[in-house]
């Protein structure tokens, strides 16, 4: 059986290559997206270093003048997504992009593939990377923090790369969609609707969309005008984390001059991540900017904190608890979000279902803090899912059903790289 899922899972990314970059699934998502093409390339280090250095240094060709690395590159049009290039409508050459980023997982996946291999050719690829990361990097901390609280505010929820989280509901419902011309989903085309964002939630989407279209997509106007600026415990961990592989690189790099700057962005999110903690279910939440109100549920970001090297016990420990909790509720874990809340639905999307490539960004973690039990429980269940239900995009917690697209490429690669 593990045989035959490898082969899959390599057919799976070599059809899905477009020549140099990979998208997530045909049909549903036919452009090269951010973190997906991160995850692509380290499944693709499992058997071609070469191709998997190519993924990333393809994304950055996306990377704007201000150092953010846009979350679709719509490389050639392709009449089967919406919202496609000019709905977007952003400026950017080589080719059209979104107008927002993802979650920034690359600086890892670069370190990676950096330490695979002593070739000097690997460091003269990771040499060649590392001042567009810092770019980025530099970016998120101002652009996206702007008063400097030490967290990563999103402008829209795809920003988050969980689209429909429960927790965006809130500020979600501050969004005037009154403006929002007609328009014609094509996801729901492709998959049923009933696993997908709700329509209320497209059209909130679109109408924050058009607000950063009409601030030309200056990253500072946007956080100005957007109604939707919201703290997310995700990016910011994740962020967090890169910036500690950042800050090896530049040493073994011998980036020296830059390892003060990273050094402030990881003391600063550090700090940060306090805000985003909430007392009363003790896990980390997101905060809406515009409001102050802090999320409600326990979502797997919450199960980030040891990827991102958090390590407080009055932290852990309670986090431990709900993993516990979870665990004895549902048949598979990680759910996106807590089943025991009223939000949760098990198989709409970031609503509940069960990511593979959230599951091996918390087990990463857990392994490296000595959380061995709960880390290998994620990935013998993310193992049962595969088995079960194949590359699918997304999974049910509770059935195990899979959901979303098929022959999916960021599952198929985090199953090559780290679940079997
Ligand atoms: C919008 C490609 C992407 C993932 C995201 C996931 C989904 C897009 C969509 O698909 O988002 O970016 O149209 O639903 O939420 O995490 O990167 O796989």
């Amino acid at each position: 059986m593990g045989a035959d899922l490898d082969a899959l899972a390599h057919t799976i990314l070599k059809d899905n290559d477009l020549g140099g970059y990979t998208i997530p699934t045909k049909g549903l998502y036919p452009y090269q997206w951010n973190w997906d093409s991160v995850f692509v390339a380290i499944g693709f280090a499992t058997f071609d270093l070469n191709r998997a250095w190519q993924e990333i240094e393809n994304l950055f060709e996306g990377q704007w003048d201000d150092g953010m690395v846009p979350h679709i590159l719509f490389r050639k049009n392709d009449p089967s997504y919406f919202p496609g290039p000019s709905v977007w409508g952003t400026k950017s050459e080589p080719f059209p992009t979104s107008g927002h980023s993802q979650p920034p997982v690359a600086a890892t996946a670069v370190r990676d593939l950096f330490e695979q291999s002593s070739a000097p050719e690997n460091a003269d690829r990771a040499k060649a990377l590392f001042p567009k990361l810092m770019a980025w990097h530099r970016w998120w901390a101002t652009c996206r923090d702007p008063k400097g609280h030490g967290t990563v505010a999103i402008v829209h929820p795809w920003e988050s790369g969980r689209d429909n989280l429960p927790d965006w509901d809130e500020p979600l419902s501050n969004v005037d969609t009154t403006g929002v011309p007609e328009y014609t989903r094509k996801d729901t085309s492709h998959v049923d609707p009933d696993m997908r964002p709700l329509k209320k939630d497209y059209d909130r989407y679109m109408a924050i969309l058009a607000i950063g279209k009409a601030c030309g997509w200056d990253a500072a106007e946007v956080v100005e005008k957007t109604p939707f600026l919201v703290a997310d415990p995700a990016i910011t961990m994740i962020l967090l984390r890169a910036n500690r592989d950042l800050l090896v690189l530049a040493d073994k790099l011998g980036f020296q001059n830059d390892k003060a700057e990273i050094e402030g962005w990881i003391a600063k999110q550090e700090r940060g991540m306090d805000s985003l903690w909430n007392p009363e279910i003790k896990a980390y939440v997101t905060r809406n900017l515009r409001t102050d109100v802090l999320g409600t549920g326990v979502s797997s970001a919450s199960f980030l904190a040891s990827y991102a090297g958090l390590s407080d016990p009055k932290v852990i420990e309670p986090l431990n608890a709900h993993f516990d909790r979870i665990a004895g509720k549902v048949d598979f874990m990680l759910p996106s979000y807590d089943p025991d809340h009223a939000g949760f639905e098990h198989k709409r999307y970031w609503r509940g279902p069960i990511w593979a490539v959230v599951n091996y960004l918390a087990a990463r973690g857990m392994t490296e803090a000595g959380e061995v039990a709960r880390a290998e429980k994620i990935r013998q269940d993310t193992v049962r899912l595969v088995e079960r239900s194949g590359f699918a995009e997304y999974f049910s917690p509770v059935d195990g059903s899979g959901a979303g697209g098929n022959s999916f490429s960021w599952t198929a690669a985090v199953w090559l790289a780290w679940a079997t």
